[in-house]
Parts: C-alpha cells; structure tokens; sequence
C-alpha cells in the first residue's frame, strides 16, 4: 500500500468540559481543522475525530464549585463546545463524549488487555487523604510542594514549575483544596501501569515519530532521564471503573485518549465503515519498525502541555494492547494575551463566545491571525490592535480588495467571464504556489501556508493594477477581457487555497464567481482549470471590511475590565498591576520620577492622562456589583492633619489623616497638581481605611482619599456637607 492512500485519522485534544471556549482551544482546534481541509483538497481520505473530555478531578472539583453533578456540568458544557466548533467552521466528522458508552467499553476492554498481558500490578502506596472531608484526595483535590523543583504543585502535574507529572504520594506538605486544611498520607492499594518496560520500545517509536520538533524532541529526552511506572487508578466514583475493584476507576489520562477510539468507532458506525482501519491496522503486532509497519496515519493536534500524555504513556498503552501507534504528533505553542501569559483567573483569556463571536466578528478572522500570526509551535500573541492591523492590512487590504475590484469591474463591465484564456505565466505561478503552500503543511507550517498563498495575491492586485483594465476598456474590450480573465483565474485559484482557513468568506467568494457547490470539496488542481469564458457572475460584494477603532477600543475595554475585576477577586490594589505596566512602557518616565507609584494613587489623580491614551472618552460601566460588595470598602469621615511632599515625585502628596477611632491613615495620593499642601490641612475627606497596603514611590500608604474627576482636568476632593466628626461612617 502507497503511503497516500493509507487511511489517515486526524485527531485533537480533549478539551475538558468544564468550562467555556477560549482561544488557547482555538489555537490547536483551528490549525487541525485547516490541515484536514489542506489534505481533503489534495484528494485524501481523512477521519476528524475529537470529543468532550468529561472525566477526572478537573471536571468533578468544577462540578463541586458550581453545585451541579459532574454528569449535568459535563453536559453543558459539551453543549457548548459544539455549538463553538460550528460557529468557528472546525468541522469533526465525530464529537463524542469520554463518558459515551463507547468510550466505556473501549477502555475497558484496552485496560484489560493490558492487565491480561501483564503490563499492570497492584501496590500499596501513600494517597493524600483529608481528615476534614473525609477522603481521598486524587489530583487536583490536592496541592502542595513539587518534589523536583518545590514549586507549588497540584496533585498529578507539577503544573506551575517544572511541568513534570506528578504521581499519588509524592506532593510534599500536601493540602486539601476544597478545606485547605492539612492532608494526611494514607496507605492504599492502587493499579501501576508498567511503563517502565516501555523504554526500549519508546526510544525507537520516537526516532520514527513525525510531528513537530517540540513534541518529538522533548519525548525523547523524557525516555532518555527514564520512565516511572505509572499509577492509573483513583479514588473516584466518576469516572471508568477499574475492572474487578470497588470504589477506583481508571485515571482520566487513560481513557481520554482511548476517547479517540472510541469516537472512530462512533464514526464508523454512523457511516458503516470500519474503526480497525485506523486503529488495528498494524502488520505485526511485533513489528520492529513499528510506524513504518502500519498501514495508517494517526495525526494527534494536541497543545504543548500534553506532549508528555501523548507521546509516552499514550503510544506505550497502545503498544501494550496491540493497537496502532500514532504516526504524527503536532503540538501548538503557548498563547499569550496582549503580552501576558494567558490567565483564566488573572483575566489573561479571551472567550470564544463573549468576547469574539457574540460580538460581532467573523470566525475567518481569528481563523486567518491563529494561523498566520506566527510559526504553529511558537508563542501566539493576541491583542486586539494587532488582530485590527493584520486584518486590515492583510485580509482588507490585499485579499479582499483584490476580490471585489476584479470582481465588481467584471460585474460592471461584462457580467460573466469574459472571453479569454489564461495565460502560462499566472499557471505556472498559481502551480508553484500551491505545491509551496502544500509543502508547509506538510511540515506543520501554517504561517508559511498563509503568507505564501497571501503572496499570490498580492501578485495579482499588482497584475490588476498594472494591466489597468479600467482604461483598457475604453480603447481594446478585448484586451481588457484577458486581463479581466486572468484576475479572475487569480480569485479562483485564491479562493481554492484560501479555503482551509478562510472557509466561510471563501465560499461567498466561490459564488460571487459564479462557480457552484462547496469550494470546501473542490480540490486543488482545479485551481489550474481555466475558467469557462461565458459563465455568469455573482453579486459582487466586499468580503472583509476593515475593524474599526472604536470597536478595538471597545473590547480593549472590555479586556482591562476583566482584568481589573479579577485582581479585585484575587484581593490585589487594582492600580498595582498597571503600575507594573506603565512604568515597564513609560521607561524615562520610570527612571526620572517615580511615574510608577504616581501612576498607582488611587485618587485617579492622573486620570485625564489615563484618557488620554484611551480611545475615545466612551463612560464606562463596569460589572454590576452587590450591596454586599460595596460594603466590603470600609469609609470613614476623616480630617486632614498634615500634608507634605515626597522627595521622588512630583504628583503625590503624604497626607496625615485622623479617621477618629481607628489609627490616623498615612495615605499617599495624587492630588498635588489640584490642591496647595497648607490648604489641605483642616479638610473633611471621606477615606477607605481597609485598602490593602501598600508602598508608592517608597512611602507607605495604608488608605484612600476619596476624590472626584471630570476627566478634563478638573479633580476635588469629595468632603460630607457639614461637619463631622472624623471616624463617622459613610454608608
Ligand atoms: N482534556 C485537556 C488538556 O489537558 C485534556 C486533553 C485530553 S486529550 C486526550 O489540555
Ligand atoms: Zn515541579
């Protein structure tokens, strides 16, 4: 059997149904999804296969936080991944579930199989237990200390440090993450999968392993330090059960990647085709050469943190119960959200549904700046300015407008393409294009991909522009319908390769072209295949239009809220992390004045500078708060005793202020553009006294004075409307 006709599976990770989409998700789904496409267009045969994974302490710990079963959370969030996956046009021909009865019975059919070939053992090991709760703590139910790098770790992954997995027992000062109390180790008996027995035939699985160099390269280096046997059993009620023991089933890695089975098997018994196909297409179950000796591709899109799951334990497992081997790994690097480290709770995330779709925006958009923003295995920036620059600088300005102007002149002038025929050159150009666009795929390079095809058509907006057919057609029709013709020629080839990661716009402009069906089944060669002169034209209509500022400046603000709210959720002074930011952006600043800590006076002193640099001056609302909230800020009437400079800066004040009972506040603030130091002393303020310490400019500020802006320059102080004695609450 030729390598090309090999049944070939492409596969992604198992996003865990437990919370929304976000776009760390869509960097490996959106990038899969193209390459089945890319391979669909060269004429090949693909299965795309993912599915909720539903099981293990990630699901249940959620499940627990928002009151429902893991059953209900699961569902609903299942739910939602689909209707993401439709919306943003990544198309599975399978969408199970890990809890499906399929994924069941697999599972544990390749557990036993393992058992049975003896590759499992029962020791007795120490489990984290918690007097308080009374149980058993699996995973991320505990937390404590990395025993290689003392980071703070969770139960199963050394997930903040050095990113190793951890096994039961080994997490040092281990802690109860729902009491937070002190665990307790216990002595249990558990199931060990014989990993270590896998050496040898890992270290040559991964010398014929294909994929991207950050997931092949690092496993080898793994096998290389050596393999701990691997414990595969929790004490859980969710979950596979552990063939012939009560109360333990199998570890969530185990039959999360079985999903992909399971889901092939779901396939296949929808389209009355075979699942052994893929997965027991072996030669020989002892094969020396294993990968070579399969008659499938099994490609897994995985992200970079699951590298260690996918090619280690999961080959090793599927060794073991004589299944076939994956043949491609292609794992996607870290996202980062305008510049920071993608972070659920610090607010770092951009989800799929709130913040991009449900706003408005086209779904080919984020597909084409995931995958052309930079090389698949690299650090992916997300920031909305940018994403606004390359669309419009890339999508409006090239692609789209050199649619709708050949397009639109076509429409205008001739109605249908005009007689003519191609010309070899732009053959021979869309032929290389193609074959170069092919071969990045091949190598996992989507960024290649876009910018090649990208390439060509800016070839042809300089094609258009320099034949310029609007004066040719006032003196050679003719002439003018060649050069109309070859646009053309140009827009359907770019249509064809723009499909994979643009599908949506491409197919509209599959039927401004007048051609029929799906482009999404059209294969590549027919990019070659000359238009036929005479066929009638669609409506010309402008496929990108440009994002506006306003709508940038919107999410922006909708992105610093979320932001703000979580540092107020996680107990932080919400300037101190904007501190961090301006004074890094603002380096003279920085270094000359103390910008940093004027910048963090809360009495938004500096606010028209903050305006200024926003878009717009838009009022702002921020999310709805309770009265309970409102009252977890303590203020008091205060009186201002004394009032003095500081040495670094040239905004702040120290204030001295008497909040009655309580110690007398010495609180830093920013008010000294608006008020002399000596008029100061004697006011009536209103202060927060229970603000979070903290050190601006080198001084202690323990409080608030609270101040009002106009945001055009004009700040006072808010002060009660009579006399009070300091100390009297405000309510
Ligand atoms: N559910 C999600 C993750 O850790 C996990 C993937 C399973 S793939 C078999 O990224
Ligand atoms: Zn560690």
């Amino acid at each position: 059997m030729s390598q090309d006709t090999k049944p070939m599976i492409v596969t992604c990770g198992l996003p865990y149904a437990n919370g929304m989409a976000h776009l760390g998700h869509m960097r490996t789904y959106v990038p899969a999804d193209i390459y089945v496409r890319s391979q669909r267009k060269q004429g090949r045969d693909v299965v795309f296969i993912c599915g909720s994974d539903t099981h293990g302490t990630p699901v249940v710990v959620n499940a627990e936080k928002e009151g429902v079963t893991p059953k209900e959370l699961v569902t609903i969030y299942h739910k939602h991944f689909l209707d993401i996956f439709t919306r943003m046009g990544v198309h599975f021909d399978a969408y199970g579930t890990t809890d499906d009865e399929e994924n069941h019975i697999r599972t544990t059919e390749i557990v036993q199989k393992l058992i049975d070939n003896d590759y499992v053992y029962a020791k007795n090991i120490d489990i984290a237990y918690c007097p308080h709760c009374d149980r058993f703590l699996p995973d991320r139910y505990v937390e404590g200390i990395c025993p290689h790098c003392e980071a703070v770790a969770r139960g199963d992954e050394c997930d903040q440090g050095c990113k190793k997995p951890l096994y039961p027992g080994e997490l040092i000062d281990p802690r109860c993450t729902v009491c937070k109390n002190q665990a307790e180790y216990r002595s249990q008996e558990h199931y060990f999968f014989k990993l270590s027995e896998f050496d040898g035939f890992l270290k040559e699985y991964l010398e014929a392993l294909k994929g991207t160099d950050n997931a092949v390269n690092y496993s080898k280096g793994w096998v290389t330090q050596g393999l701990e046997d691997w414990c595969i059993t929790r004490n859980m009620d969710w979950g596979v059960k552990f063939p012939g023991v009560e109360g333990l089933v199998i570890y969530v890695w185990v039959d999360a990647p079985i999903g992909y089975i399971a889901f092939t098997e779901e396939w296949a018994k929808a389209n009355n085709d075979s699942w052994e196909k893929f997965w027991k297409a072996n030669v020989s179950a002892n094969a020396g050469g294993t990968l070579a000796a399969q008659n499938s591709e099994i490609v897994h899109f995985i992200g970079g943190d699951i590298v260690y799951h996918h090619c280690i334990f999961w080959p090793a497992m599927l060794k073991g119960a004589g299944y076939s081997l994956p043949t491609d790994v292609v794992a996607s690097g870290m996202v980062k959200i305008e510049d920071k480290k993608f972070s659920k709770s610090r607010g770092y995330v951009v989800w799929v549904s709130e913040d991009y779709l449900d706003q408005g925006f086209h779904p080919d958009l984020l597909r084409y700046y995931l995958s052309s923003y930079t090389s698949h295995t690299k650090e992916l920036n997300f920031g909305w300015e940018m994403l606004q620059e390359k669309i419009n600088s890339e999508l409006v300005a090239v692609l789209g407008n050199l649619f709708y102007r050949s397009l639109l002149f076509a429409s205008k002038n001739f109605g249908e393409i005009p007689t003519g025929t191609a010309d070899p050159e732009i053959l021979e150009r869309i032929k290389q294009t193609t074959a170069e666009a092919i071969q990045a795929l091949e190598e996992y390079e989507f960024k290649k991909y876009s910018d090649t095809v990208m390439e060509l058509a800016s070839y042809a907006n300089t094609y258009f522009q320099s034949h310029e057919p609007w004066a040719l057609i006032k003196t050679d029709k003719g002439k003018c319908g060649e050069v109309v013709y070859n646009s053309l020629q140009l827009v359907k080839a770019l249509t064809i390769l723009f499909e994979p990661v643009t599908p949506g716009k491409m197919q509209e402009a599959w039927e401004q072209l007048g051609l029929s069906g799906n482009v999404s089944d059209v294969l590549y060669e027919e990019a070659l295949v000359p238009l036929v002169s005479g066929r009638k034209l669609g409506n010309p209509e402008i496929l990108f239009t440009k994002l506006e500022d306003d709508k940038i400046a919107e999410m922006d603000e909708i992105a610093k809220k979320r932001v703000h709210l979580a540092l107020k959720e996680a107990g932080l002074v919400p300037n101190e992390e904007k501190l961090v930011e301006d004074a890094k952006s603002k380096k003279e600043k920085a270094s000359k004045s103390c910008a940093a800590g004027e910048k963090m006076s809360e009495n938004k002193a500096d606010s028209k500078d903050n305006k200024t640099e926003k878009h717009g001056n838009e009022p702002e609302l921020l999310p709805e708060i309770t009265i309970d909230d409102f009252f977890k800020a303590q203020i008091k009437v205060g009186k201002i005793l004394s009032a003095e400079t500081i040495e670094k800066s040239t905004k702040l004040y120290k204030i001295m202020v008497d909040v009655g009972e309580l110690e007398p506040r010495q609180i830093v603030s920013g008010i000294r553009a608006y008020y002399e130091m000596d008029e100061l002393v004697g006011k009536t303020v209103c202060v927060i006294v229970n603000l979070k310490a903290a050190k601006l400019c080198g001084v202690q500020s323990q409080g608030m004075i609270l101040a009002a802006d106009d945001g055009n320059g004009k700040v006072c102080l808010l002060m009660p409307d009579q006399e009070l004695e300091p100390g009297s609450d405000v309510c």
